[in-house]
C-alpha cells in the first residue's frame, strides 16, 4: 500500500493494527492474516519492508548472527530452499528476502508504508485502541502488535557548532539510499560498537583517510565471513523443523550449542586451544558464550578471555601506544562485537586512531572537528552513535492505556513488561520482542512470540474477550529478570544492554537472561495454567462480526 492511501486511512476500522514491517512485522501480519483471519493491516514510516535492515545500509552492514538462523521458519518451502550466499548476510540479502517474503504472502499490498503511528489512545468504551498516523489520520483497531524494533531507535549526538561544517555529517542507522561516494574523502566515524566496526573495517583503504573517533574501547574477535556452510545447508533442507527446533533449544538461538564448561576448569593449555579455535572460526557470541559457561559470570573467567584478545591486539597492531590504546579496560561483557581484520586496520597509515576520552570532540568548524584542541580537517563525519535500546521506539509512539496511565510513566523508571510480550494496563497490546525478552537471537525468536500470542489472541476471540496482564504476575517476571540480570557481567558494564549509552536513561535490567529454551518452558508453562498472568475479560463490546 503506498503513500497515497493515506488519505484513506482516517476512519479506517481494523481488527489488528501491526506498527513495523521488520521482521517481527511481517510474521505477525502474516500470522494475522493467514492463521487467525482478521482484518488487520501494517504501518511503517519506510517506504519498504525491512524495518532495521532498510534503515542500515551503511557501508559493511552485514548481521553478524549465523544466516542460518538469521530466516524464518514458518515457510518451510523458503527456509529449505532460500540460498544465503554468506556465512553472514550483508544487508542488500537481507533486504531482498525480506521483500520476497512479503511478496509471496502477499504482504505489502496490507502494509501502509511513508506512515509513522504517533499516538494510541485506549478507548475503555469502545474496547479498541485509535491511533493516530504523525500527519493526525485516525485509525481504530482492535488489537494493537508493536514490532517497532529493540535498535532502531536512532541515537546521534550533537556537537557545539554543527551546523557550521561544511562537509557532510552521516548518520549510519539513517544511511542515504544513494550510497555516497567517499573515495576521495577524508572521513570521521565517531562510535566503535557493532556499527562502527563494519563501517571502520569497510572503509579502511578505501577512503582518502579515516579518522576512527573512539571513546570507548571494546573487545573485538574476528566475524570469520565466508560462504554459507554447506553442512548447515543440507541439515535444514533435510529437516527444516528439526533445525529449527535445535536452534530454539539453546540460549541464545545464534545457531551454536553454549559451553558448559567453566574457564577455569580446564588447564591453561587446553583453554587457550579452544579461545584459538574460536579465534579462527570467527563469530564474537560463539566466542562470547560457545568457548566457556561462564566468561559472563565471574570476573576470573572473564579475564582468561580478555587476556586472550588483548594478547591478540598486541601482536597484530605494530604500534604499542595505538595498541594501548585500543584495549579496554572493563569487562567482556557487552553485546559481542566481531569484525574481520579489524585491528589490523591501525597499522594503516591512512587510518588514524583518536582517543576521544582523553582529547574530546569538542566542536565542529567549517572545515572539521576540534579534537583535543587541535582541529581535524573532514569532509564527511559518521555518527556510528548507537541507539535507545530496547524502550526508545515504544515511546516515541505516545501511548495511553486504561484510566488515562501513560506508557512513559509506566516506564519512567525503566520498562516493566509481562514476558516482554504485554504491559499491565495497555489492554490488547502485544509486542514482539518487548523489554525483559530473552537474550537470544531476534528472527526465529520473534516467530516464537508472535505464535504465542496468536494463540492468545485466539483464545479472546473465541469468548469477544480483551487481553491484559495482572500486575503482580508482571512484577513477578520483571523481579525474575532483574535478578537474572544481576547474576552476570552485564549487569556492570556500560553498555546499551542496561541503558548506560544514553544519557538520563534509567540504567535498569530489560533482559531475559535465563535463555530461550528456559522462556520456552516457562512461557509453555504459563500457557498450560490458563495463560497465567495474562487476564481475558469480556469485552464490553460486540466483536465485528456480531456487529454486521
Ligand atoms: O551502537 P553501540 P551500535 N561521543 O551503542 C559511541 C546492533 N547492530 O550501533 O562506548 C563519542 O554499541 C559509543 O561510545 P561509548 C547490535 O546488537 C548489529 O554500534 O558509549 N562516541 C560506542 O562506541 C549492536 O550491539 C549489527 O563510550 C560516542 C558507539 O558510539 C547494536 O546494534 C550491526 C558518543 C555506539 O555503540 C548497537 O550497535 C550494527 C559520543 N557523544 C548494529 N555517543 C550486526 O548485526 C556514543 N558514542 C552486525
Amino acid at each position: 500500500m503506498s503513500t497515497e492511501h493515506s488519505a484513506a486511512l482516517d476512519g479506517l476500522q481494523l481488527d489488528v493494527a501491526v506498527i513495523g514491517a521488520g521482521v517481527g512485522g511481517l510474521y505477525a501480519l502474516y500470522a494475522m492474516k493467514n492463521k487467525l483471519g482478521l482484518n488487520a493491516q501494517g504501518f511503517d514510516e519506510a517506504d519498504d519492508v525491512g524495518g532495521t535492515w532498510y534503515w542500515n545500509r551503511y557501508p559493511g552492514c552485514r548481521v553478524d548472527t549465523e544466516s542460518t538462523v538469521y530466516t524464518y521458519s514458518f515457510d518451510l518451502d523458503m527456509f529449505q530452499n532460500w540460498q544465503w550466499s554468506e556465512r553472514y548476510a550483508q544487508q542488500e540479502e537481507v533486504q531482498a528476502y525480506l521483500s520476497a517474503v512479503a511478496d509471496k504472502h502477499d504482504l505489502k499490498s496490507s502494509i501502509n508504508f511513508g506512515t509513522r503511528i504517533a499516538k494510541a489512545d485506549w478507548l475503555e468504551e469502545e474496547g479498541q485502541w485509535q491511533l493516530t498516523t504523525k500527519t493526525g489520520e485516525k485509525i481504530k483497531a482492535r488489537y494493537v502488535i508493536e514490532s517497532v524494533g529493540l535498535l532502531s531507535s536512532s541515537y546521534a549526538p550533537s556537537f557545539p557548532d554543527q551546523e557550521k561544517f561544511k562537509g557532510e555529517v552521516l548518520v549510519s542507522s539513517k544511511w542515504p539510499k544513494e550510497d555516497p561516494d567517499l573515495s576521495d574523502k577524508r572521513v570521521a566515524v565517531i562510535g566503535t560498537g557493532s556499527t562502527g566496526i563494519q563501517v571502520i573495517t569497510s572503509l579502511a583503504g578505501k577512503v582518502k583517510h579515516l579518522h576512527v573517533l573512539q571513546r570507548t574501547p571494546q573487545w573485538v574477535v574476528p566475524l570469520g565471513i565466508g560462504p554459507f556452510p554447506q553442512d548447515t545447508r543440507e541439515r535444514i533442507k533435510k529437516d527444516p523443523k528439526g533445525y529449527r527446533d535445535w536452534a530454539l533449544d539453546t540460549a541464545s538461538v545464534f545457531g551454536f550449542q553454549e559451553s558448559t564448561t567453566p574457564a577455569l576448569s580446564v588447564s591453561e593449555e587446553e583453554r587457550q586451544a579452544i579461545f584459538e579455535a574460536a579465534w579462527q572460526k570467527g563469530n564474537g557470541f560463539e566466542f562470547l558464550l560457545g568457548t566457556f559457561s561462564d566468561l559472563v559470570v565471574t570476573p576470573e573467567a572473564n579475564k582468561t578471555a580478555t587476556d586472550f584478545i588483548k594478547s591478540k591486539i598486541d601482536a597484530i597492531v605494530k604500534d604499542p601506544d595505538t595498541a594501548r590504546k585500543l584495549t579496554p579496560t572493563d569487562y567482556y561483557a557487552k553485546r559481542p562485537l566481531a569484525a574481520d581484520n579489524y585491528y589490523a586496520v591501525y597499522n594503516r597509515d591512512d587510518v588514524s586512531l583518536h582517543d576521544v576520552k582523553t582529547n574530546q570532540i569538542e566542536r565542529f568548524t567549517e572545515n572539521g572537528l576540534i579534537i583535543g584542541g587541535e582541529e581535524v580537517e573532514l569532509d564527511v563525519v559518521i555518527m556510528a552513535t548507537g541507539f535507545d535500546a530496547m524502550t526508545g521506539n515504544y515511546l516515541k509512539i505516545d501511548t495511553t492505556g486504561r484510566d488515562g496511565v501513560k506508557l512513559k510513566d509506566e516506564w519512567s523508571d525503566g520498562p516493566h513488561t509481562y514476558a516482554g510480550l504485554a504491559v499491565s494496563g495497555f489492554p490488547n497490546l502485544l509486542m514482539v520482542f518487548g523489554p525483559f525478552s530473552p537474550f537470544t537471537s531476534q528472527p526465529l525468536v520473534h516467530e516464537w512470540q508472535v505464535d504465542y500470542f496468536t494463540d492468545l489472541i485466539e483464545k479472546a476471540e473465541e469468548v469477544n474477550g480483551v487481553i491484559d496482564v495482572e500486575k503482580s504476575a508482571q512484577e513477578d517476571w520483571v523481579g525474575i529478570c532483574q535478578e537474572g540480570m544481576a547474576g552476570t557481567l552485564f549487569e556492570v558494564t556500560d553498555s546499551w544492554i542496561n541503558g548506560a549509552n544514553i544519557p538520563g536513561k534509567p540504567r535498569t535490567s530489560m533482559w531475559y537472561m535465563g535463555g530461550m529454551s528456559n522462556y520456552m518452558v516457562e512461557m509453555n508453562k504459563i500457557r498450560d495454567e490458563g495463560y497465567r498472568g495474562f487476564e481475558i475479560s469480556k469485552s464490553r463490546v460486540p466483536c465485528l462480526e456480531d456487529q454486521e
